[in-house]
Formats: C-alpha cells, structure tokens, sequence
C-alpha cells in the first residue's frame, strides 16, 4: 500500500466499518433476503448504465463457490482520478459509503430506491471483491477483502481497443449473512422484472453450480430481453388469464422532470393486479404515481361513458374500484429525487408525480378510448357489472357485518376452538376432510390447538366475484375463526391464532386444496402470509414396521436411508399414507401435529419480485392448460418443494 493511501483510508475504514456493524441498516436485513439484495445492488449501477444508454447486455452469474460475478458492456466505471477524494473514481465507488453515482458527468442516475445504497456496501459485506474495467485497450483492477484495498487500481493485462465495461465478482461475508447459497429462482424472478422494467436490455442469468447425471458441469442459463418492455410485461401477466381485447393500452411521455411509461389490459378476472415501480424499485404500497393513475382512469371512464351514454343521467358514477376489476396494469415512473415515506419506505412520495401521471393518462387514454370504441365499449360494460356485483356483495357484507356485531362474534360451529385465549399461543389446524378432522380433533392438545375442518375442495376465489365468495360456507368460517375481517377491514391485531396450518394429504388433491388455501388468503388477507402466520404441515408419506418398532418417513429419500439403517428383510411392513384418514388419532399426534415433534413448512414469498407470485397462482389455478404444463416441465427439474 503507497503513502497517498494513508490518510484517507482511517476514515474510509469507519465508514464501511459502520455497514459491518450494522448491516441490517443498509441492506435491510441479513437473512437470504438480504444476500440476494446484495446482487440487485451490483445490478442496479449497470441499469443505470443502460438508462444512460450505453449499455444493453448484462450477465450474472452465481458461480459454483456461491460467489457472484456481474458483467456489463458499458462505458466502464471511471478509472481516473477523482480531485475530490484524490484517488480514482471506482476505488471511491467501493470504499466510501454512499459514493455511488456522485462522480463523472452529467450521466443519468436514477438509482438509489429503497436503501439507498450501492457497491461499498456490498464491498463491505463481502469476503472479497473484485472489480474489472475494460477501457481503452486496456484491463484495470483492484480487490478488496471485507472493505480494505489489497492494492492500487492497477492493469492487469490488454483487451480488444473498442471493448468497454464493468465486471465485478464478490462472494458475500459468511459471517455476516446468515445464509449463503443463492437461489436461481429468487434471482431469476427480479432480473426478469428489471429486464421488463427497462425496454431493449438483455439481461442473462447463468447457475455455474448445475451438474448433469455424470456430475459433469452444466450451467442453467436463462435470457430475459423486451423490445417492447413494460407492454410485454402485461402480457406475460396475463398469459394465463383471458384477456378481454387484444390490445395493450401504452402511454409514455415526460412531465413536470417526471418520465412515465404505463401498460395495461383488462382480463375476464375478478382481481385487481397493478404494479408501481420508481426507478425500477417496486414500491408495494403504492404513493403518488399510483393515485395519479386511478385517478386518471376513473375520471377518464367516467367521462367517456356519460359522452357516449353508456351509463345514464340517472346511473351512479363508476367507482374506481369497478373500473380496476380484472385489470392488469404496470405503471413505471423514473425520476431525479425520490422521497420514499410510509411505514417501511416503500410508498412514493413526490407531488411532482400525481400531476405527471394524471395528465400523461388522460390526456392520452382520452384519445386511445376515442379511436378504439370497441374496446372502449367493452371495459365500460365489465366495469358495470362489477358495480351491480359491488352493490349485491356490499348488502351481503353489511348483513354478515351486522350479524356479528349483533350475535357477538359466533364462531363457526365445525370449529373445535382452543382454551387459550392469547393467540401468540394458538394455533389452527385447517384440516382437508371431515374425518380427518375429526381424528385432528381427538388428537388435539385442547389448550392451544384449534381445529376447523373443511368439506371437500374449496371455493376458487380466483374465478368468483365478492357476493358469491362472502356467501361461500368454508370461506365464512375461516374469516369468523381467524377474527381478522378481510380486504380493507383486516386487522392483524385481531389475529386469534398466531399459526394458521394447512393440514392436507400428501398427493396431488392435497397439493390443490393447499393451493386453494393459499390463493384465498394471498388475495383477501396477504398479511397473514407475507407476517409469517401461515403454513403446511407436513404428513409422513411412509409407516416402517419391524420387531413391533415403528418410523415414519417424510420423502422417499429419508425412506431410502431408514431402510438402509434397519436393513431390508421380510418382516418389515411398508405402508404408503394415501391420506390422513388412514392414520388413527395417535399417529396424527406423533407424526403431524406434536410440536415437539412435527416439521412445519412456513410459507414465505418474495416480496421483491410480488408480480411473480400473482403468475404462480394465476398458471396454477386458471382454465388455460399450456402455460400450467409450461410451468411444471420448467419446474419440475429443480423443484422439490413447490414454495410460491
Ligand atoms: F459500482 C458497481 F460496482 F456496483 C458497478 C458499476 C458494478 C457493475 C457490474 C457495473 C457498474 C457500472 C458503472 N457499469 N457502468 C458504469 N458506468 C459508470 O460508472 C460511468 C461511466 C462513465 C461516466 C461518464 O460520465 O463518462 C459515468 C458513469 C456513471
């Protein structure tokens, strides 16, 4: 290390020293969520490039150590000395907090969204890095191990004259993050999401730790590129869904220092599936773009079926909420300064975006509606049979809402309720089949296990309107034992179990009704799912006898290996469950619901890619039977357990 370094390295030490010993403060946590976000972060700063338009191919790479290799073909980070810091530009963007993007020219920097941070917070949670630069025939690099410059940015060897672009490889600190194997779907699922979000750049993910049988390598590649960006967005939304018209309906244009870029499509659906982003960051609760275009499309709709006497003098206005039934919309807004508020900073703030959004939409959806009256004609007549179903199901919730205020909160008379009355001790079992519940029920520990069972396949709540859901027997009862209400009336301190579990068989009308379950409570209660709340018990698939000793096997390996320890003779019996109803009480007790003893799967999702799981259940559980054979063949090679 030469003198120049002296100096300012003290203080550039602390600063990343900071990130080491709070890292849950710039990363948001340090859980498998957290080592993921280190990729978005590398990622982000060659999306930028790309916006900036100098850059249109990204790789990434999870190597076979569980390192990550990112590559761009941009301009190259700055290799020349930064007056400021004294030092070159990349060794600023590694080593001094919040540095990103702060140095150069003009270039367009959009980036820093929800932590706000960039490449010296990964450097500082990583083992090692090392960054690459291709420029001007020659290859630069540097590498630093947990935040400390090992050496100089120095050449380390010759490229082709016209090459340009950024490679950095890291592998994230073991001691920091509390996993460290990445999954190719979680990554898979947010690179597809940028790759949407910015129109023309092809982004390729490559899993270096994939083998064929012989064990030979054989990476898992896969390449996400939209010409037709946010608009192929809708479409992949709504592939499994029916579309009511074949247009995408596109507006794009720039107001106020805002850029907007908007898509949708109505679907024969009952659910509302928008998405907002800022600079590309998802932002799930919404803000000001997103007020700024249901205003717009209420207004709008409103305005275009009075003119054209689709509703009368005498018809009361669309609600937006009638106009937004079935619609599957993206809304992307990038901008200088966003201010992010709400509880988990996840909500536009910026007034400057209402007004860019709004106008933006009406101005042109006015003119789309005008030159398109078919379609026009079409979303107007859906959006009023959603406010006649609205009407039935509002009288519908009125009369269960007034029901329990009167009656005092009756639960559902199949459920055999628990004494316990502090939820953070209870739990519900939601038991496929009468009798199995009635074994749960015997089998129970009666102070803090409820059991409510259901009859046979549940409701679709993906193919129903509100009015007919509410009158749905099993949904009742689920929403009267849980205590929480539903949509805008749900209220998680009202929670009376703080376990929700799925107890279903172990073949595939198990895997449907589960799925069921979880459709229902992703689309009236998501809380419940995204607070950890909710999950699968799991049954044993296989009961082993032999000399009057008995195990219990959960998959066929964990059967393959107690067959090997006890040996393989005559007398061992093997029974295969069919379902729970062939288990008395007491096996029910041992093997699925003593919590000493039991396994329990909790589901998760991942919050940074949302639209994906709208996907998942929509193939899952809607009429169109390619795209579902599509997501199982893609699947079904490396999924063994199919989480959402
Ligand atoms: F920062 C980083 F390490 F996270 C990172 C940055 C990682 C990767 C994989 C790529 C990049 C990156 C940065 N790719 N491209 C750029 N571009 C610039 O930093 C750049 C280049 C030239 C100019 C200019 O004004 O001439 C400005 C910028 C911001």
């Amino acid at each position: 290390m030469n003198a120049e370094y002296g100096a300012d390295q003290i203080q550039i030490l602390e600063g990343l020293e900071a990130v080491r010993k709070r890292p849950g403060m710039y990363i948001g946590s340090t859980s498998i969520r957290g080592l993921h976000h280190l990729v978005y972060e590398i990622v982000d700063n060659s999306v930028d490039e790309a916006l900036a338009g100098f850059c249109n191919t990204i790789e990434v790479t999870i190597n076979e150590d569980n390192s990550i290799t990112v590559i761009d073909n941009g301009r190259g980070i700055p290799t020349g000395i930064n007056h400021k810091a004294g030092k070159p530009a990349v060794e600023v963007v590694f080593t001094i907090l919040h540095a990103g993007g702060k140095f150069g020219g003009g270039g367009y920097k959009v980036s820093g969204g929800l932590h706000g941070v960039g490449a010296s917070v990964v450097n500082a949670l990583s083992d090692w890095l090392e960054v690459q630069i291709f420029s001007e025939g020659k290859i630069y690099k540097q590498r630093y191990e947990r935040g400390h410059v090992m050496y100089p940015l120095k050449v380390v060897g010759e490229c082709e004259q016209g090459k340009t672009g950024t490679r950095v490889d890291f592998k994230p600190d073991g001691t920091i993050f509390e996993e460290t194997v990445y999954d190719f779907d979680t990554l898979k699922q947010r690179l597809r999401e940028m790759a949407f979000l910015t129109k023309g750049l092809k982004i390729i993910l490559k899993d270096d730790r994939e083998k064929d049988e012989e064990g030979n390598k054989k990476p898992r590649v896969k390449e996400f590129h939209y010409e037709g960006g946010i608009k192929e967005f809708v479409t992949y939304l709504n592939k499994s869904k029916t579309a009511l018209y074949e247009n995408i309906l596109y507006f794009e244009g720039t107001k106020n220092g805002v850029y907007v870029e908007v898509a949708f499509q109505h679907n024969d659906s009952y659910t509302e599936n928008v998405y907002s982003f800022v600079n590309n960051i998802t932002t799930p609760e919404g803000g000001t773009h997103l007020v700024g275009f249901r205003n717009a499309i209420t207004k709008t709709f409103n305005d275009y079926a009075r003119t054209n006497k689709i509703l009368k003098d005498s018809d009361a206005n669309l609600s937006g909420e009638d106009i937004r039934e079935g619609l599957t919309a993206i809304i992307s807004v990038k901008i200088g300064d966003p201010q992010f508020e709400g509880q988990t900073k996840q909500k536009l703030g910026n007034s400057e975006a209402r007004g860019a959004v709004e106008s933006i939409v009406s101005e042109q959806l006015t003119y789309f509606l005008e030159q398109n009256p078919a379609v026009a004609k079409t979303i107007c007549e859906k959006s009023i049979l959603a406010q006649r179903a609205r009407d039935a199901a509002r009288k519908a919730r009125d009369l269960t809402r007034r029901k329990t205020a009167l009656e005092g909160m009756s639960l559902p008379g199949k459920l055999a309720d628990c004494s316990d009355k502090n939820p953070e001790n209870c739990e519900i079992y939601i038991v496929e089949g009468d009798s199995a519940g009635g074994s749960a029920k015997t089998a129970r520990s009666r102070a803090t296990q409820a059991i409510l069972p259901l009859r046979g396949k549940i409701l679709n709540v993906e193919k129903a309107r509100l009015d007919k859901i509410l009158g749905n027997a099993e949904i009742k009862a689920m929403i009267t034992a849980f205590g929480t209400g539903i949509h805008e009336d749900f209220d998680i301190s009202k929670l009376r179990y703080h376990k929700i579990i799925i107890m279903t068989d172990a073949d595939v009308d198990g895997a449907h009704i589960a799925t069921l379950l979880l459709t229902f409570f992703y689309r009236f209660m998501p809380e419940l799912i995204k607070q950890g709340y909710v999950y699968l018990a799991q049954p044993p698939l296989y009961k082993l006898e032999k000399n009057k000793q008995v195990w219990y096997a959960y998959s066929d390996d964990e059967l393959a290996k107690i067959l090997q320890e006890v040996g393989r003779d005559q007398n061992n019996k093997i029974q295969r469950y069919k379902g729970l109803g062939e288990m008395d009480a007491q096996q029910l007790w041992e093997t699925t619901m003593d919590p000493e003893k039991r396994v329990l799967l909790r589901v998760m999702m991942d919050e940074d890619a949302e639209s994906e799981l709208d996907v998942t259940f929509t193939t899952l559980m809607g009429d169109k039977v390619e795209p579902r054979r599509e997501f199982i063949e893609e699947n079904a090679k490396y999924v063994k357990n199919l989480d959402i």
